[in-house]
């Protein structure tokens, strides 16, 4: 899953991509990589970030879907109905809510009327806050609780169960190592018995681990070897903002894996 924000604030790509041309052009050029789906986003959910208006939020990502309409597959990065909406009208097959269906009452709705791929992730707090003081006794088994209930939740309101992925949530109100941890024992996230999804890509906790306590990003190195390491304990999408280097390295984990 490749990952486009259209946003003037995301922590690793904000401003590049408020053209919808230039946004448009980045997406195929994801898709022309190797990316399975490209996930879009027009409120950035970064530690700190205040939420955008829903006007706002569509005049960012309305015209880049416009664009990509019937050429790439697109997923859509909002916890707003009215957004998901637009852009499951506009062609976008996955519906990946930072909140689970607890930000808006409707989404769960929008999504399984247009029978739509989910993601439900974890997040302790919010992102204003969520960075704060994060605590878990078991942070494994707590994340899976959440994710099991917000499932039961999902399928209660008529979205297939087959067509949700879960995800942890990797820097959404969790100390860096949480959120190595959670990569650790994913068997533990697994065992719900959905495809997970992994975005540690840039992360600030991969800085963290080369030494900077202060660090705010993470490189590309940090970001692939997170990922190979996610796949390699069963993750099964992983959102990337680099597209071709994951590819060829998740490509490679593969063959060994696998076998070519
Ligand atoms: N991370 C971000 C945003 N959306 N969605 C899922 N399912 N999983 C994630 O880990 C995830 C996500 C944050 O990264 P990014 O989109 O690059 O930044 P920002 O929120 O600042 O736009």
């Amino acid at each position: 899953m490749g990952v486009l924000n259209v946003t003037p604030d995301s922590f690793s790509d904000g401003g590049l991509n408020l053209d919808p041309d230039v946004a448009a052009r980045a997406a195929r050029q994801m898709f022309a990589d190797g990316a399975a789906i490209v996930d879009i986003g027009g409120e950035s959910t970064r530690p700190g970030a205040d939420g955008v208006p829903v006007d706002e939020e569509l005049r960012r990502v309305v015209p880049v879907l416009e664009r990509l309409q019937g050429e790439v597959p697109v997923s859509i990065d909002t916890a707003k109905a009215e957004v998901a909406r637009r852009a499951l009208e506009l062609g976008a097959e996955l519906v990946n809510d930072v909140t689970a269906l607890r930000g808006d009452p409707e989404l769960a709705e929008v999504a399984a009327s247009a029978n739509a791929y989910v993601c439900l992730m974890h997040m302790q707090g919010e992102p204003r806050t969520m960075q704060q003081d994060p605590r878990y006794d078991d942070v494994a088994s707590e994340v899976a609780a959440f994710l099991e209930e917000r499932l039961a939740f999902a399928v209660a309101h008529g979205i297939a169960e087959e067509r949700i992925c879960l995800d942890p949530g990797i820097g959404f109100g969790k100390t860096a190592a949480q959120n190595f941890e959670l990569v650790r024992r994913l068997d533990v996230l697994l065992a719900l018995g959905r495809p997970v999804l992994i975005g540690f890509s840039r992360k600030s906790s991969l800085g963290k681990a080369l030494g900077d306590p202060a660090a705010k990003t993470g490189t590309l190195p940090a970001s692939v070897a997170a990922a190979v390491a996610a796949y390699e304990r069963g993750a099964s999408i992983l959102r990337v903002h680099d597209v071709r280097e994951h590819v060829e390295a998740l490509a490679v984990a593969r063959a060994v894996a696998v076998g070519l």
